[in-house]
């Protein structure tokens, strides 16, 4: 009685100290030069850059008014982490949830928070938050279990920085210039949109440090000269006190850790960031690869350059985050209902450009939102076939346990994420240390059943996990929230060749849930994109999908990659009249022979392909 008691109060002091947020964004161009080497046209908030950070109480209702006034760009608000749990529509993932939402169109996006930790908000229409449409977006929890042990709060981002507008990059990306799919490098790195950065503290206080990654594809290391620190939350989830000294943050992955300051003040202490350089396929000689702000006890004390003992990123022990443990102790879910087998390749399509892949599908955009689909399909919505073979939709039973394995024929890593959930961490291999970023053998090695780790009785949870190159991760979680959530990597040039795939979660009780708000359907009619049909914007017959977008072929048996290119560039140069074009990334290429129009490639050949 007195449990239940205690339950009502506290159900109702939190209804009570639930509110609205309401921000009005206004989305333009502006200008900004965050690294101090150039100046470019960014998206801006409100006239306004670093965009506003996104701050709630857990519980609240959020709600943001968003006007598109970039004049000649389509967009759309992805609250990253949110579960988004009743609310599938408001994910804001453009032609899975939503049209894209065209210039001079307004969309109100409006749902409750019932999460707590350190999430992130972006663009999440093709390659547009590069182009700076991305921030912090924090939940504040005062329930937590370690709100009594900090005084203060800091929170900061990590991000790669390109200085050209994506609009220019991408059409030098995927094209037969750049066969080897060779990923866009960034001109710089920025903390919390800037550099040289000091952090005030003061002495013997502990900070509750939250660190996003908004980047589109570097991961960082991160640590603090002479300090350590206590991780108590990732994505969201938060962990038993663990003690760490150096971070791998991927991007769009989020820590919190407690910082206890020094009783001292005589000295500003480096805060180091490294990129990972292994993701890079070139290192520009003006590429600088790791950068120093630092935790500032005196203003006017010296702030020293950090003193990197380390020849290469590789070299940095980052703390294992499938070893941490969720601090509610959510045990392991036994016996999925559902097992999905995936394997990561990267590879050419017969256009001569790089594609990547699970399962030889290679994530191609439909016709119609793959939510709208759901809502029209009607008991046809259980029926994988009408969203249409290239998003690569698998329906998920209500409820089930679902459980994915997903192997790295790739030799590079990849950040995944899973829309409207975290899930737990069974096993990862190879682990975070000396091997990770580089298998001894070069051959990738799949997840075998009978040879794995120990799954832990409490597994980590998280909602972007670092798929190791060549090797695997084992995943699970409850489909206990329809919804159609894409799972997709989250290096953004890596979803624009197609690494993604979409969840139908419980499509009948999805229908029985959602009404559309009517800024979903004009914002669809403003940008002439249907909001009713099969992925083949067919609406009569559901299972017809003549004229749904695909991927382009494979390259005929008989061919190779290099011959196929060659061949491709060669017309093409011939077309264009361009006689000596130095083609970036073919020089180094391995192809291997083909047949049954796929890949026969070992990994090894194919992880080559890609990298260096
Ligand atoms: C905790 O936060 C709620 C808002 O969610 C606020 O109403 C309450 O006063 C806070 N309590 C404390 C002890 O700070
Ligand atoms: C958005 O900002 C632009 C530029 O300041 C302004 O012209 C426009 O009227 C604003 N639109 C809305 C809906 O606030
Ligand atoms: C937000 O959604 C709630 C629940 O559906 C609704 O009552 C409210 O009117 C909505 N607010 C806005 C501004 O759309
Ligand atoms: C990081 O930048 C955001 C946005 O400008 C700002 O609100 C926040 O205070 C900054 N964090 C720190 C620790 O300076
Ligand atoms: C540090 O703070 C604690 C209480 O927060 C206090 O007991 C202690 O004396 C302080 N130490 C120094 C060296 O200031
Ligand atoms: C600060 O001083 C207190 C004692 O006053 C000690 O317990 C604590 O460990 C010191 N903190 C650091 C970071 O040195
Ligand atoms: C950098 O660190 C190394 C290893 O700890 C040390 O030997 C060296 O003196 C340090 N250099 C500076 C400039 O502090
Ligand atoms: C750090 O940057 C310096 C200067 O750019 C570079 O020489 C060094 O290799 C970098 N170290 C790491 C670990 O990134
Ligand atoms: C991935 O590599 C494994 C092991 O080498 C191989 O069995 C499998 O066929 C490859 N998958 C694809 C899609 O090429
Ligand atoms: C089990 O997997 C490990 C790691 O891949 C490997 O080194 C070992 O040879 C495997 N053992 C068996 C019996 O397959
Ligand atoms: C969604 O809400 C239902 C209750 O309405 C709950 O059972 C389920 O666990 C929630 N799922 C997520 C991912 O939040
Ligand atoms: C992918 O293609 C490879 C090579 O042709 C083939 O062996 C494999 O079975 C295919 N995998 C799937 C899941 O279709
Ligand atoms: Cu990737």
């Amino acid at each position: 009685m007195l449990r239940f008691l205690v339950f009502l109060l506290l159900a109702i002091g939190e209804f009570a100290a639930a509110k609205e947020v309401v921000y009005d964004f206004n989305v333009t161009w502006v200008t900004a030069n965050p690294d101090g080497l150039a100046e470019r046209k960014i998206v801006g908030i409100n006239g306004q850059w670093p965009l506003p950070v996104i701050e709630v109480d857990k519980g609240d209702r959020l709600i943001v008014n968003m006007y598109n006034g970039l004049g000649d760009k389509s967009t759309s608000i992805h609250f990253h982490g949110m579960f988004q749990n009743g609310t599938n529509d408001m994910d804001g993932a453009s032609m899975v949830t939503q049209c894209p939402i065209p210039p001079g169109s307004s969309f109100t996006y409006n749902f409750t928070v019932n999460q707590h930790g350190t999430y992130w908000y972006h663009c999440h229409t093709e390659y547009c938050y590069p182009d700076g449409y991305r921030q912090a977006l924090i939940i504040h929890d005062n329930t937590s279990y370690f709100a009594d042990q900090y005084e203060e709060e800091l929170a900061v981002t990590l991000s790669d920085w390109y200085h050209d507008m994506m609009e220019d990059i991408k059409p030098k990306f995927m094209t037969v210039y750049n066969p080897s799919g060779a990923e866009p490098i960034p001109n710089a790195l920025l903390f919390n949109d800037t550099q040289d950065l000091s952090l005030n503290v003061k002495p013997n206080t502990t900070y509750l440090l939250r660190l996003v990654n908004i980047g589109a594809f570097v991961a960082q290391y991160f640590y603090i000269e002479d300090h350590t620190f206590t991780i108590v939350e990732i994505d969201g989830v938060y962990t038993e006190p663990t003690e760490a000294d150096t971070l791998y943050i991927a991007v769009a992955q989020r820590y919190s850790v407690l910082l206890t300051t020094k009783n001292t003040t005589d000295k500003n202490y480096p805060i180091v960031t490294v990129a990972d350089s292994t993701l890079l396929d070139t290192i520009p000689s003006d590429l600088r690869l790791n950068y120093t702000n630092w935790l500032q006890y005196d203003a006017s004390a010296a702030h020293p350059q950090a003193n990197i003992t380390v020849e290469a990123s590789t070299d940095l022990i980052p703390y294992d985050d499938s070893t941490l443990v969720p601090y509610d102790h959510m045990p392991l879910l036994e016996n999925p209902a559902l097992s999905i087998q995936l394997d990561v390749v990267m590879d050419n399509l017969d256009n001569g450009h790089g594609y990547a892949f699970l399962n030889n599908i290679s994530y191609t955009t439909p016709k119609v939102p793959t939510l709208y689909t759901v809502l029209s399909a009607g008991d046809q919505a259980t029926d994988p076939t009408v969203y249409g073979e290239f998003t690569h939709p698998m329906i998920l039973g209500h409820n089930d346990v679902v459980e994915i394995i997903l192997n790295n024929n790739d030799s590079g890593s990849h950040p995944f994420h899973l829309h409207g959930h975290n899930f737990q961490v069974l096993t990862r291999y190879p682990s975070y240390g000396a091997d990770f970023f580089e298998l001894a053998d070069g051959d990738p090695v799949p997840y075998d059943p009978s040879n794995h780790s120990t799954f832990p009785a409490y597994p980590a949870r998280r909602d972007v996990l670092v798929l190791p190159p060549e090797g695997y991760f084992v995943i699970r979680f409850v489909a206990d929230n329809p919804g159609v959530w894409i799972f997709h990597c989250h290096i953004d040039w890596h979803l624009a060749q197609g690494l993604g795939m979409v969840f139908i979660e419980a499509p009948t009780q999805l229908q029985q849930r959602m009404t559309l708000p009517s800024d979903h359907l004009a914002a669809c009619a403003a940008g002439g994109v249907q909001s009713e049909g099969n992925a083949a914007g067919n609406t009569k017959d559901y299972t017809d999908l003549t004229g749904q977008n695909v991927q382009p072929g494979w390259i005929p048996d008989g061919f190779t990659t290099r011959g196929i290119v060659s061949m491709v560039f060669t017309v093409l140069s011939a077309v264009l009249g361009m006689g000596s074009i130095v083609l970036y990334g073919l020089s180094d290429l391995k192809f291997a022979s083909k047949s049954n129009g796929n890949s026969t490639s070992s990994g090894a050949e194919g992880g080559e392909e890609y990298r260096d």
